[in-house]
């Protein structure tokens, strides 16, 4: 143990604070890693453009294009972010072999690659359907007015449970399926309730299907706005709150789905009052829904707060970013390390101190009280963090990522 940390571990033991209990919480909580930060969410399928109404913007060489590339990325990200693991998938990176397998008939043997990656590193997956690009998402998906592409969606979400089932079987921890559509109108609706009365009726029948509840976590995710669909947006998060409630399933909060004001983590402790878990996807939007690069930023610390004042594990924390300007295994690494960081200032809070000074109303003290802690050695015990897991402490972690860059990406 270093000497800086003994120091550290001291400074906050003057407040209560356990810095060694913090570390070992932080070792053992998952954050699902997107894969979609490595190849800007272009999947394997060769669907041309990223449809959709999100858009990943920049052209830094060296983007993975195979699932060989992919999986050596991740593992390079992953080399150099202490902790836990999962990684989160989209139905569009299915390893086909080549073939050509349409979404509605995607089963577990076409993610078995996967399967075999995330056992040899003790990895847990989470799923997503990919509801665009493709050529049955143009209009719309499980909103759709037609007939037979509102079919071919919800058996895509059906296939998807299905594979998400068979994710958990094989690595014995559950598994996440995250339903996300980018339905919705540029302009002003005439009618509102029609859509959203067939994404109801499709909702429905994908979870009709037989499936684990033990072992797959189903979850929907709501959004205001898209590009393209700025006027109504079909998903909307009273649509999903309320059919999560009635329905039993989890809502999953995007902090760049709401609002420029409202604030997911001022939304946490409600949906836990009335939810066992809520799942996230943590992201910085810049001015609109832009996916940047989660930074260790006050919001992101807010959040962290919240995961940690009521229970990590009834928070399913995964992020969702996606910048192609910069160098992407370096995005996953600052974005992965950011959420941590949060996350251990989170837990190196008195927050049982500072909550009983809030309902004394001792606001004066409160307010001094957490000033005071922001210059707190948090970086020292941060730093005990990472070399407990084995992976650098500080910057000097970014030289092996421009040592794979010049051997591996610039190969590409
Ligand atoms: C889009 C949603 C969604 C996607 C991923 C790729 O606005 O945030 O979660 O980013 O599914
Ligand atoms: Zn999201």
């Amino acid at each position: 143990m270093s000497e800086r940390y003994e120091q550290a571990k001291k400074i906050y033991a003057g407040i209560g604070v356990d810095t060694d209990a913090a570390i070992e919480e932080l070792l053992k909580l998952p954050i699902s890693m997107h894969c979609w930060q490595g190849d800007d969410v272009s999947g394997f399928e060769n669907a041309g453009e990223l449809s959709g109404g999100i858009q990943a913007t920049g052209n830094y060489p060296g983007k993975a294009t195979t699932p060989e590339e992919l999986m050596a990325d991740i593992d390079k990200a992953l080399s150099l972010i202490g902790g836990t693991h999962r990684i989160n998938l989209h139905a569009s990176y299915a390893v086909t072999g080549g073939i050509e397998v349409d979404r509605d008939q995607l089963k577990p043997e076409h993610f078995a690659k996967w399967v075999e990656f995330a056992k040899e590193r003790n990895l847990g997956l989470d799923f997503n359907p990919t509801f665009f690009s493709h050529p049955k998402a143009a209009d719309a998906t499980l909103s759709s007015e037609v007939e037979e592409i509102r079919a071919f969606w919800v058996r895509h979400g059906q296939a998807c449970i299905k594979i998400a089932e068979y994710f958990a079987n094989e690595l014995g921890t559950p598994s996440l399926v995250n339903i996300w559509i980018p339905d919705g109108l540029k302009d002003i609706p005439a009618d509102r309730t029609a859509p959203r009365a067939r994404l109801k009726k499709s909702l429905d029948e994908i979870l009709s299907i037989d499936y684990d509840k033990s072992k797959v976590y189903i979850a929907v995710e709501s959004k205001v706005f898209g590009i393209g669909m700025e006027s109504y947006t079909v998903g909307s998060h009273e649509f999903y709150m309320n059919y999560a409630a009635k329905n039993g399933i989890l809502c999953l909060l995007d902090n760049g789905h709401y609002h420029p004001t409202e604030m997911v983590y001022d939304k946490i402790s409600s949906m836990l009052l009335f939810s066992d878990k809520v799942a996230l996807h943590v992201t910085r939007s810049v001015r609109w829904d832009s996916d940047h690069v989660v930074l260790f930023d006050d919001e992101t610390r807010e959040i962290a707060k919240e995961i940690v004042c009521n229970g990590t594990d009834r928070v399913l924390l995964a992020l969702d970013f996606f910048d192609a300007s910069i160098n992407r295994i370096a995005a996953w690494t600052i974005g992965m390390r950011n959420m941590q960081k949060a996350l251990l200032w989170a837990m190196l809070r008195p927050n049982k101190e500072l909550s009983k000074l809030q309902e004394e109303r001792r606001f004066t003290e409160l307010m001094m009280l957490q000033e005071e802690i922001k210059t707190f050695p948090i970086g020292d015990v941060w730093a005990e963090f990472c070399t407990r897991s084995g992976v650098p402490a500080g910057p000097e972690w970014f030289e092996s990522v421009k040592e794979y860059e010049n051997k591996v990406l610039s190969a590409r």
